[in-house]
């Protein structure tokens, strides 16, 4: 195989981000170039700086990001997660969060870019809304990567939502998932309400195997997985753009633990790195499948 360098962009982040990342590192071969970035709350609160242009042309131009963690106590809740890893989710239009739990025997694909995480809202003294953001276009992409992904692997796909309360948000996805399922007549589907599924996957795990779903139930429900299948510490995950021909940058994807900064633990040696071990084999496996050099015009 002709090996030629590979541009990595790490971005340890905060509490145990920049530990468990140490040793993700050595999983790298020779021909992985590193560019670290300080980006996370030590700059933030010395700075103010978050993500600056300079370092998303640096991510642009790299071919996947190793993420550590992101969240610090002393900088207010969401500044660092929706400044940092969701800004960087959408710039990147890495659609697709890809949560493995090989113990469990379960894949969740996690719409990655909507759902009540796309920023929009209000907050008033007394009242605050969230508002649940849901496309055609990306409910329909990231479903149509969970019915490939379970076609490939003879999967059941078990899709998940709330249609029986979050009606509005509930009736486009059943029907765009409805539609793409048109195209994959040899995958099997069913749905489950998301606190069904929560319970089911405590009670009758082998129930599943690829689940699709939105960008919270996924967080939520994958987290639950992590639980079930050996802890936060050994679950990774991906975030991608897997089509080459729409992908705005360079850059793969962003490969990171699913486990958040643990600031209660950071720096005493108790972090478990296996999921940023897991995080950058994930990037070295989907880095295999690419092409070498990418020719379309501003990558
Ligand atoms: N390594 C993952 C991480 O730092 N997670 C912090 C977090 O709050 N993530 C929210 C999300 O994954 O949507």
């Amino acid at each position: 195989m002709d090996i030629t360098t590979r541009r990595i962009s790490v971005l340890p982040g905060d509490g145990i981000g920049p530990e468990v990342i140490n040793v993700a590192l050595d999983e790298l071969p020779d021909h992985f170039e590193i560019e670290a970035l300080d980006v996370g709350a030590e700059r933030y609160l010395s700075t103010g700086k978050l993500l600056e242009d300079e370092d998303l042309d640096t991510i642009r131009g790299s071919d996947a990001v190793l993420f550590g963690a992101i969240g610090d106590p002393r900088v207010p809740d969401g500044v660092l997660e929706r400044g940092v890893l969701l800004r960087l989710r959408k710039e990147l239009d890495l659609y697709v969060n890809l949560r493995p739990f090989p113990e469990l025997g379960v894949t969740f694909v996690r719409e990655n870019t909507e759902g009540p995480y796309s920023g929009v809202g209000t907050r008033e003294p007394d009242a605050a809304t969230e508002t649940s953001v849901n496309t055609r276009t990306a409910i329909e992409r990231c479903a149509r990567y969970a019915f490939e992904l379970a076609a490939r692997g003879g999967s059941h796909l078990t899709w998940v939502h709330k249609t029986n309360v979050l009606v509005h948000a509930g009736s486009l996805w059943s029907e765009v998932v409805r539609e793409v399922s048109q195209d994959f007549p040899e995958v099997s589907l069913s749905y489950q309400h998301a606190d069904a599924a929560a319970y089911l996957l405590v009670m009758e795990p082998e129930r599943f195997d690829v689940v699709l779903t939105d960008n919270l139930f996924g967080d939520l429900l994958s987290d639950l997985a992590a639980g079930l299948s050996g802890g936060l510490g050994s679950a990774a995950s991906a975030n991608l753009h897997p089509e080459l021909a729409t992908r705005p940058s360079r850059c793969v994807g962003l490969f990171e633990p699913v486990h958040g900064s643990a600031p209660d633990i950071a720096g005493m040696g108790r972090a478990d790195p296996t999921a940023a071990v897991r995080a950058a084999q994930m990037m070295i496996a989907a880095l295999d499948k690419e092409p070498v050099t990418i020719s379309r015009e501003g990558r």
